[in-house]
């Protein structure tokens, strides 16, 4: 970080903690207007900035939330309403009704729309669980894609196909779909995606793509797909990431290699743990779980200053190489719209309070949102210098 953009994080604490200055969006109902300007316009020219949305949001319970997302970011992912469990919970019945209000809410508002996701081994119905056949199992496969991508087809911009199919050591993860369908599976949902509405784009995404072993096995996975003509558009590389790791050198080489293979790179789920992983946990395995203590819920009641410093100081570094990749990246996107609501509070351990995002828990925008911007001009005036 150059020291003036330092002393602004500096500078910009101190003001928030002695005035409660910036901008920002406070809990009476009101939004105010941010004088630094809001991220989908600072980061117009480079890419688009997304949120994931819950359900609460959709179903028009988080007034609050809904202004933050229009005023600030131009794309949108549901964090959870269309996952299989829920939108197929039964072989022959679909549940649209949360969906069809995401997807108009984003039409509405004239946001890129992610469909999220068609293909994951968890959050799975019985039903799927149940299933003792391939021939089934492909059935099943084929008719949950045809139907989801169909309906939603010239509403959708990308579909997550694909979600965590790797093991960490780049092999692929068994699921009830490699298990009935053989490792091509992948090919098969691709395909028939692509043959729903060629137009969408389609994503694999996953998380510690940073990773040597995974980056390697994606990069084998997607020239698999174009050998065989299958179409793939882009590749999700999940921000599951915290205050010291991973280092940005692996993220660049993962960036700057899907896009040598003709993929966009596409910055999902983006969020940074501030609390304690002993474990040395990386990533977003749902499966591991622990219990907790107070050491590791150090910031039960407030986020020291010198945490919030550091993480503006991170989200800055990792900003920093998006923009240096800006030509590669479509989109970034942020796993929740404020502390509150984030799936970190409970992972690895429940109940506890994180501060992974941009905006605090009473939809305050904190310096980390600042900070990134305060970079992008200060990058853009260099130029005009
Ligand atoms: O944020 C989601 C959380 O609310 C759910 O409980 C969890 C389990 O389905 O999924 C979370 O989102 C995951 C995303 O869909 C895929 N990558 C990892 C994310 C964090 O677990």
């Amino acid at each position: 970080m150059t020291a003036s953009i330092k002393k602004f994080v500096v500078l910009f604490s101190i003001c928030i903690g002695l005035f409660g200055c910036g901008n920002g969006y406070r809990q009476q109902g009101k939004v105010e207007t941010t004088p630094m300007g809001h991220l989908k316009d600072v980061f117009k020219h480079d890419f688009l900035v997304g949120a994931a949305v819950n359900e609460q949001l959709i179903a028009g319970k988080d007034s609050l939330g809904l202004t933050l997302v229009i005023g600030d970011y131009n794309a949108i992912s549901p964090e959870n309403v269309m996952k299989w469990m829920y939108i197929h919970p039964e072989p022959e019945s679909f549940y649209f009704g949360m969906t069809d209000k995401y997807i108009d809410f984003g039409l509405k508002n004239n946001l890129y729309i992610v469909g999220h996701t068609l293909v994951w081994h968890s959050q799975l119905p019985d039903y799927l669980n149940e299933v003792k056949d391939s021939f089934l199992m492909a059935q099943y496969l084929e008719n949950h894609i045809n139907t989801l991508v169909t309906r939603y087809e010239g509403k959708l911009d990308a579909w997550d196909v694909v979600n965590e199919a790797l093991n960490e050591d780049g092999t692929l993860r068994r699921s009830i779909f490699s298990k009935y369908l053989g490792d091509n599976y992948i090919g098969m949902a691709f395909a028939l995606a692509a043959k729903a509405d060629p137009e969408v784009k389609l994503i694999y995404n996953d998380y510690n793509l940073w990773k040597p072993l995974k980056r390697k096995a994606v990069l084998r996975l997607v020239r698999q797909l174009q050998a065989k003509g299958i179409k793939i558009d882009g590749i999700g590389l999940q921000g599951h990431w915290s205050l010291k790791g991973p280092p940005l050198e692996e993220i660049e080489k993962s960036i700057v290699a899907f896009s040598d293979l003709g993929l966009k790179v596409h910055i999902t789920e983006l969020d940074i743990t501030v609390l304690p992983n002993p474990w040395d946990l990386e990533g977003a395995e749902i499966s591991q779980n622990f219990d907790g203590s107070s050491i590791m819920n150090p910031y039960k009641d407030r986020i020291p200053d010198s945490i919030q410093n550091a993480l503006a100081n991170r989200y800055q570094d990792v900003f920093r190489l998006f923009l240096k990749h800006s030509d590669k990246i479509d989109r970034v996107t942020f796993w929740g719209i404020n502390d509150q609501v984030s799936w970190l509070n409970d992972w690895p351990i429940k109940g506890r309070t994180n501060y992974p995002l941009l905006f605090d828990r009473k939809y305050k925008a904190k310096i980390a949102y600042d900070s990134i911007i305060a970079l992008k001009k200060e990058i853009a005036s260099l130029y005009l210098n």
